[in-house]
């Protein structure tokens, strides 16, 4: 071992540094994790654009397929009622997981988009007007900022984003100043995808309370990373998408104060979602599934509560500990290389570091890495805003999840290394 391996060794400290912490027995459930790319080891630092499966998550979903599979909500036979339970029981293990006050705050979505989308349409329609103000942040993903700008379009109203600093944090004076008389909603990214910024949502979402404004949180990028209490944080509106969580694609939660929820109009019209139906008239369903019209996700939200499962197993508290170890570290090794400049220095960071190298396009990075067996994501990671406020065209960006190693950060430094010859 070579005198500089030795002294990363002693900054990586022993493997369970982290009480009972055991990444590589976390490593051993994910069977992705042990495949080869392009003849080398994997390393997927690409958590953010979606995270890889624990074996739990994938044999909860042959299980459904192979002993539960049938619709829900409709059947009167064993395994229609079997689907439903264990559909239901998802809904209850995703409202434990926010703490939310009851499982039909709980509604499935495709996604955080659709979630976006729903509450815009729904909520959004019936409340703002024109003249009226939607305020987000300069720092929103497109799906936090495309779904207003259509209502805001259809309305009359009109969008406002409070100003991000250089490190990437949210100018809050700047934001307090913009909640004015005529904004009607907040909506707030908890952790940048772009940026790995952490927003402090307790405080703004206190501050738009004290002025009646309710808060929509997108937590996309922060589920995976700390544990969330939508009671404690007092939010109005929650969601996040299951690829994102460990869970399958094509699921997500939106969560919604109940008061709010009942007094909104559904989103889409379909089956399951009505009480009675005449040609004269429907009367809608209860809560949640005013807002699930037609057949859902039910492998999804089954697959997606076995990984909440999974992870709460773990202790987010654990995984947050953990992760914030490895991203100071891998903070200090990809700075300390000449030519590397960080996009979003936050004081309050999770989970994402973006870069670039020199002059180096982003996607070149990502290609050299990539023969290397390592996946990163380049581009604007859809927040062309971001871009533009830092007055680049893409970032390379490397996403941590609970089972990326120092190891990994040390292969993504030597990667560097060699982007760094090719183009010297
Ligand atoms: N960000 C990324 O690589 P969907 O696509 O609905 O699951 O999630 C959309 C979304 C919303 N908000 C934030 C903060 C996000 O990060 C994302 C998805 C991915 O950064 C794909 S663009």
């Amino acid at each position: 071992m070579t005198t500089a391996a030795r002294k990363l060794g002693a900054e990586r400290g022993p493997a369970l540094a982290h009480g009972e912490f055991d990444v590589q027995r976390i490593r051993a459930d994910f069977p992705i994790l042990q495949k080869k790319i392009r003849g080398k080891p994997l390393v997927y630092l690409d958590n953010a654009a979606t995270s890889q499966k624990p074996r739990a998550v994938i044999d909860a979903l042959v299980r459904y397929y192979e002993e539960s599979n049938s619709n829900v909500h409709r059947g009167v036979h064993y395994l229609s009622e079997r689907a439903t339970e264990e559909f239901e029981g998802a809904r209850r293990t995703a409202q434990r997981f926010l703490n939310a006050a009851s499982p039909h705050e709980i509604i499935f979505v495709r996604g955080t988009t659709e979630g976006i989308n729903l509450v815009a349409h729904s909520y959004g329609r019936s409340h703002i007007g024109a003249g009226d103000e939607v305020l987000i942040t300069g720092m929103e993903h497109h799906s936090n900022i495309v779904p207003w700008q259509m209502l805001c379009k259809e309305k009359g109203a009109t969008l406002r984003a409070a100003p991000i600093n250089d490190d990437g944090e949210l100018i809050f004076e700047e934001f307090a100043k913009l909640l004015g008389p005529k904004t009607r909603l907040v909506g707030i990214t908890h952790i940048s995808n772009a940026l790995g910024t952490v927003n402090p949502v307790r405080k703004i979402i206190e501050l738009a309370h004290s002025r009646n404004v309710p808060v929509l949180v997108d937590g996309a990028q922060a589920v995976p990373h700390q544990s969330v209490d939508v009671q404690a944080l007092d939010c109005d509106f929650y969601v996040f998408s299951g690829h994102k969580v460990f869970g399958p694609t094509g699921i997500g939660v939106l969560y919604g104060k109940s008061a709010l929820l009942e007094a909104m109009p559904p989103y889409q019209g379909g089956g399951d979602m009505i009480r009675s139906v005449t040609f004269e008239k429907t009367v809608y369903n209860h809560l949640p599934y005013k807002f699930e019209a037609g057949t859902p996700d039910i492998s999804g939200a089954i697959g997606l509560a076995a990984a909440l499962d999974y992870i709460t197993g773990i202790g987010l508290d654990k995984i947050a500990a953990y992760e914030h170890d490895v991203l100071e570290y891998a903070t200090r090794a990809v700075s300390a290389i000449p030519g590397v400049r960080l996009i979003g220095t936050a004081r309050e960071k999770a989970g994402v570091l973006s870069f670039l190298i020199g002059d180096v396009h982003p996607h070149d990075i990502g290609t050299i890495l990539d023969q290397q067996g390592i996946a990163i994501r380049t581009g604007h990671h859809c927040s062309q805003p971001v871009m533009e406020r830092f007055n680049i065209p893409a970032t390379a960006r490397a996403s941590l999840a609970l089972y990326n190693t120092k190891e990994e950060i040390d292969a993504l430094v030597r990667g560097i290394g060699k982007v760094r010859e090719v183009f010297a």
